[in-house]
């Protein structure tokens, strides 16, 4: 079975994008994650499996890169309007390397309908060629559908 995990800190959008395309609904309220959520899904016809993660490293658990085990895409997201979470990314992309070097890496900057405070983004760190970067607009749908494209052609 396909594993798809997402990454990223808190409050970037995680849970927001699972249940965008599960539900077709958008969450106003942050609720964190603890742990991780395990959801089957049907994506472009083939049976995938979703690991939504806590951002927050209180909420996270000590057993981080168990849930890394296997993982056929990552989906590393940040928070256009937040600057610590752009940062971050390469944090999530170094951890997670190093458990499954041959992942596909797809990074996403989300909250693109908002004022924006990161305007270059380099992510020249990660060095696998297995890589896309997009922005989306969770809350709008702008960008989502060449983002799960993206994915769709990863699985
Ligand atoms: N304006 C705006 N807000 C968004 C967008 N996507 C998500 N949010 C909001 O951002 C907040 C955090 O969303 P979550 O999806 O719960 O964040 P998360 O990455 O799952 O956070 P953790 O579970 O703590 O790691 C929520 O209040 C969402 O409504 C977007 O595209 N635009
Ligand atoms: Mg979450």
């Amino acid at each position: 079975m396909t594993k798809i995990v997402l990454l990223g800190d808190g409050g970037v959008g995680k849970t927001s994008f699972l249940k965008s395309i599960r539900q077709g609904t958008f969450p106003d309220r942050y609720c964190g994650t603890v742990g991780a959520e395990v959801h089957p899904h049907l994506l472009g016809g083939r049976d995938v499996t979703i690991w939504d993660t806590a951002g927050r490293n209180e909420l996270m658990g000590p057993q981080r890169e168990t849930y890394l085990s296997d993982a056929t895409i990552c989906v590393i997201f940040f928070d256009l309007t937040h600057r610590k979470s752009y940062t971050s990314v390469q944090e999530h992309y170094n951890f997670a390397v190093k458990y499954v070097p041959d992942a596909h890496f797809i990074i996403v900057g989300n909250k693109s309908e908002l004022p924006r405070v990161v305007t270059n983004t380099n992510f020249q760190y990660i060095t696998t060629n297995n890589t896309s970067y997009h922005e989306v607009s969770i809350k709008t749908g702008e960008g989502m559908q060449d983002l799960l494209n993206a994915i769709q052609q990863a699985l």
